[in-house]
């Protein structure tokens, strides 16, 4: 099957799954949380972690409910982060962002809401038998990717950023915090779900923390491009920080690196390189 359509078909079947997550209750949190869900995200974080565990055999019915649970944790951030105490952003995928929509009290409820129902999924997941390690394995990598010491730190650090006194290294930190993590670990979990050794393990650890920043980088470059809006000059955007033309640069460069450290552990998936391909576009 072609890469393009396989990616619509798992997307798909990701769009029904999480529906179903979300159909159960007629409260307005669940209101606001398939509000922010069901709108049309790209679902690029569990459509990596099922390319990632189907790649080393796992099948889709066994990686579906991690993928939800890696979209629920990314809506959660996406509702928190355009909350006025953070980014202030009115609008998400050109609609009105959740608490616009909702109210403010609602949205933070949704968040809080989408990521403990995150780890309940996991919890509930049927597959792997429970006597085995691998669910711990997980919740601690998805727990330590966006808890204190990951994405939260990053967007600490985001919202607290001064441009007059940031280095290379913070703006790369915030893009390995905030966004790369939750990058990484969708890719590690569908592998570890999937038995994979534990040098691919590392393999696609590598490939994936490159890409996580590819994709911040791209974030930036478009934002640089549609000078999105004028508060965007003080964030820390590492096109901004670079000029358009080394952070096209270091875009290709991380793509390609991704892609290197595939090849080197000999994983040939058309999948996984079609991501790092697609990024480097610009
Ligand atoms: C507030 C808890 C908290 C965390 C905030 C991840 C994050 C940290 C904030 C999200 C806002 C943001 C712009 C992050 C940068 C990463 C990024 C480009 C997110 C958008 O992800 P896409 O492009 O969005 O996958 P879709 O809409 O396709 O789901």
């Amino acid at each position: 099957m072609e890469v393009e359509e396989y990616l619509s078909q798992k997307k798909i079947n990701i769009e029904r799954a999480l529906k179903n997550y979300l159909e159960k209750n007629d409260s307005p949190v669940f209101e606001a949380m398939r509000y922010a869900v069901l709108n049309g995200g790209k679902r690029f974080r569990p459509l990596l972690l099922l390319a990632s565990g189907e790649y080393f055999g796992a099948s889709e019915e066994f990686l579906l409910p991690y993928a939800c649970s890696i979209e629920f944790v990314h809506s959660y951030s996406l509702i928190h982060d355009d909350l006025p105490m953070m980014d202030n952003d009115d609008f998400r995928r050109g609609k009105p962002s959740c608490h616009k929509k909702f109210g403010e009290a609602l949205a933070l409820l949704a968040g809080d809401a989408l990521l403990s129902l995150a780890f309940e999924v996991i919890a509930d997941a049927p597959y792997p038998q429970p006597d085995s390690q691998v669910k711990n394995f997980i919740i601690g990598e998805l727990a330590r990717a966006i808890g204190p010491s990951g994405m939260i730190s990053g967007q600490w650090k985001d919202i607290s950023f001064n441009p007059q006194i940031a280095a290379w290294s913070d703006y790369q930190e915030i893009a390995r915090k905030k966004t790369a993590g939750l990058i990484r670990v969708s890719a590690i979990i569908g592998a570890r779900l999937a038995g994979a050794p534990v040098q691919a393990l590392n393999s696609i650890e590598q490939y994936a923390a490159n890409l996580g920043l590819a994709f911040q980088l791209r974030d930036d470059l478009e934002d640089l491009d549609q000078d999105r809006a004028q508060k965007n000059l003080l964030r820390p955007n590492m096109a901004q920080y670079l000029g358009k033309n080394k952070a096209t640069e270091l875009l290709v460069e991380l793509c390609q690196k991704a892609v290197h450290f595939l090849r080197k552990a000999g994983i040939n998936s058309d999948v996984l390189e079609y991501f790092a391909d697609r990024l480097k576009i610009w």
